[in-house]
């Protein structure tokens, strides 16, 4: 099956057009996918209703997927595969904010995301857009004195410092958050297994700070780093429509979930993880 591909934007993403993603793809068309995958960090797919079934088979062509046992709460009651990102919690009737700051899914576990496929089932009527940078472009961007310090340094990517978890619980539920799951060290730099490029790897919703430096030198770097990683000329800002997938690679790219919607309007979006190499180790572990 052959397919064209649209640039979104000059730092990166990328449309493939001409693909039914509802039936089974050959191997050149998944290895040419993987391929275009591999070049642009992100792709879209638009026009493509599907069903929980049809997106687990799709994402499957990339690797292996999650079944996402450490968010139960979210998962799809018939597929666990499926994650279900929606800003209402169905039991509660509670209004959820997903992703609100920029992130790499999973850096807080010893094994990252791989890649993510999130899909357009309900959209509010205007907003809801997902922002997308290139992290090879923000490590490439650093003057080689930095990047010669940082390469080689781990920093610690702890849950419980999200700013909407901390927003809304308590002191002892987020120890229980930290007991759950750990703070992990993962490296600063990454270098991505296919491509061989080396990736910057600090996201301001999970990174509390650079390993071995203090709270406030760590601060003033970090702060620098995401500066660097989310300027406009290194964004993609995905403006969704019904119907859409977007796959991106966590190991080269950081989201974020704005919030430029009115929240008593339903957004839902499916989501399929792709399971990653393991990375890092447990932060109290020297
Ligand atoms: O809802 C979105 O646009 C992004 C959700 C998100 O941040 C995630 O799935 O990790």
């Amino acid at each position: 099956m052959s397919f064209t591909v649209r640039k979104l934007g000059s730092a990166l993403g990328a449309e493939i057009i001409g693909l039914d993603l509802t039936s089974t793809l050959d191997d050149g068309t998944v290895a040419a996918l993987r391929a275009a995958w591999s070049e642009h960090l992100i792709l879209l797919f638009r026009d493509q209703p599907l069903t929980p079934r049809q997106q687990i088979a799709f994402s499957r062509c990339f690797g292996e997927l999650d079944d996402h046992a450490a968010i139960p709460k979210f998962r799809h009651p018939e597929h666990p595969e499926i994650l279900m990102v929606n800003n209402l919690e169905t039991a509660t009737q509670k209004r959820l904010s997903v992703g609100r700051q920029w992130h790499s899914d999973l850096s807080t576990t010893l094994r990252p995301a791989k890649g993510s496929l999130l899909h357009a089932i309900q959209l509010p009527s205007t907003g809801g857009d997902t922002m997308f940078c290139n992290m090879y472009r923000a490590w490439e961007g650093l003057s080689p004195l930095l990047r010669e310090w940082l390469d080689g340094r781990e920093a610690v990517h702890d849950m419980s410092i999200a700013r909407e978890t901390r927003l809304q619980r308590t002191e002892s539920e987020l120890e229980e958050i930290r007991r759950r799951n750990p703070p992990v060290c993962q490296p600063v730099c990454r270098v991505h297994e296919t491509t061989g490029r080396k990736a910057l790897y600090v996201s301001e919703m999970t990174t509390s700070h650079i390993d071995g430096l203090t709270m406030d030198e760590s601060q003033a770097i970090l702060e620098h780093l995401y500066r660097q990683s989310t300027a406009h000329e290194n964004v993609y800002r995905h403006i969704w429509r019904k119907g859409d997938s977007v796959l991106w690679d966590n190991r080269c790219v950081m989201h974020i979930a704005l919030s430029d919607y009115d929240p008593s309007e339903i957004r839902t979006m499916h989501r399929t993880t792709l399971m990653g190499n393991p990375s890092g180790r447990l932060a109290h572990v020297s």
